[in-house]
């Protein structure tokens, strides 16, 4: 008997979603068939303006002709080559690329398939580093409350969402965090980097001393932090990190797969705040989000510690069977091309302040408590209904796809990180839509 749970092409039983209230949606599906540069077309037929580059990943915009054509070439000529021992131009072109946007210094890169991957080869990295260097008793590593790092064990053991955490078990070992930085009693509506919060880069400090730098391998954190409800980071905060992690020979690693490839107006955040981590971690933006891959870059310093032993033998234990895959490479290029060819790695730059502006025009609408934003990226925190978390902003979503504008949320946060192609007039709509629904008191 096939144990099918029925085969007709509309039964949505099958797919258990991801991150998603399967049993609202499977109630009242939303589909998207088509997509082109800002927006979606939904199986409905109508059009929905894109104001979260799908999940912060679409940073060129939908359909570029120049990548869709690069990965039909591609699956023509070569489709697969194994990635150990072996490989194929595209990888290695594609490294080249990216060490050329990257800080100076990062001058090698470890492809994976998504952040989540990333982030466990940037841990894996760290301690292994470590070890080759002789100092295996630095095994620790420190994350940071409300941190993201994906959802495998290393990222959800260093990460400080407690919903990701608290259904597996122990974890990995080894792990203090640090608080995070979210201030809104100082903080609420500030204009980009917040004024209140760098010191408590000092709380690095106090977990070091109480672990004992010896101990310490690794602090991981997102520079701008996105899914946890878009937290920027305070004045000097990133830098004290950086101070604190060298004075006490840390790693420090920047989770970059939401502010790599331009998201706030420099390729990387790490450009944009001018502070330098040992490895840096991306995916999403690197391919448009068009096919599934990431890239962990690291230091010369850390790479060259793993080149020593008999040639013939593998440095690193680690890797996946589609690191480089050729079609992920060829769409990474010609990514890298549309992103050059159009200025977009710097483009958030010169829009942000006409985003600030249109964002921070909401501030008086009714339950909005805080207004937040970088580059091209926003966030608006709504008081929660009493009683019913989540439920307020999620309205806000239901409501705006309805209106024809695609929002993320998380708690009663909306998130919003546009397609870097956004012209002025998307945001005029973005923001009177959002105006609208919040207007009506959801
Ligand atoms: N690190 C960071 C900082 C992320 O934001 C990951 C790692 C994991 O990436 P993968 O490719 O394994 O999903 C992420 C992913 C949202 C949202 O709406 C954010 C992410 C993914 C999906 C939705 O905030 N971030």
């Amino acid at each position: 008997m096939s144990n099918r749970l029925n085969s007709t092409p509309n039964d949505l039983r099958a797919f258990w979603m991801p991150f998603t209230a399967n049993r609202q949606f499977k109630q009242e599906p939303r589909l998207f068939v088509g997509a082109k540069d800002m927006h979606y077309t939904t199986h409905d037929g109508r059009q929905v303006l894109d104001a979260t580059a799908g999940l912060w990943c679409v940073n060129a915009g939908h359909c570029r002709p120049k990548i869709t054509e690069a990965i039909r070439e591609q699956a023509g000529e070569l489709d697969y080559a194994p990635a150990f021992q072996l490989g194929h131009p595209k990888a290695f072109e594609l490294a080249n690329r990216l060490v050329d946007l990257a800080p100076d210094g990062m001058n090698h890169v470890l492809y994976t398939n998504s952040g989540s991957e990333s982030v466990e080869t940037a841990l894996k990295v760290a301690l292994a580093y470590h070890r080759v260097k002789g100092n295996g008793s630095r095994f620790r590593l420190i994350g940071r409350e409300r941190g993201y790092h994906g959802v495998n064990f290393g990222g959800i053991s260093v990460g400080g969402i407690v919903s990701n955490r608290k259904m597996f078990g122990t974890l990995l070992t080894g792990v203090d965090h640090m608080p995070h930085t979210h201030l809104p009693a100082q903080n609420a509506f500030t204009r980009g980097e917040p004024e209140h919060g760098g010191d408590l880069a000092t709380e690095l400090e106090r977990i070091v001393t109480l672990h004992d730098a010896s101990t310490v391998a690794a602090v991981i954190v997102e520079p701008v932090a996105g899914s946890t409800g878009v937290l920027i980071p305070p004045k000097g905060y990133l830098q004290k990190l950086r101070d604190i992690c060298t004075k006490h020979g840390i790693l420090l690693i920047f989770d970059e797969v939401i502010t790599g490839f331009g998201r706030i107006g420099a390729p990387f955040a790490a450009q944009y705040f001018d502070v330098k981590p040992d490895i840096m971690v991306t995916a999403k933006g690197l391919t448009n989000g068009v096919i599934p891959m990431g890239a962990v870059f690291v230091t010369s310093e850390i790479h060259d510690a793993f080149m020593s032993g008999p040639e013939h033998m593998i440095e690193f234990f680690h890797g996946y069977t589609y690191s480089g895959n050729p079609i992920a490479a060829a769409a990474a290029l010609a990514t890298l091309d549309t992103y050059k060819e159009e200025g977009l790695l710097t483009r958030a730059g010169e829009m942000a302040s006409y985003w600030e502006d249109a964002l921070h025009s909401l501030k008086d609408l009714p339950n909005v408590i805080d207004i937040r934003n970088i580059g091209l990226i926003g966030a608006i925190e709504l008081d929660p209904i009493a009683g019913e978390p989540t439920k307020r902003a999620f309205s806000a979503f239901l409501k705006a796809y309805d209106d024809g504008l695609l929002i993320r949320t998380t708690g009663d946060i909306i998130a919003m990180s546009p397609p870097l192609i956004v012209e002025k007039h998307h945001i005029d709509e973005i923001f009177g839509k959002l105006r609208e629904i919040l207007k009506s008191n959801i």
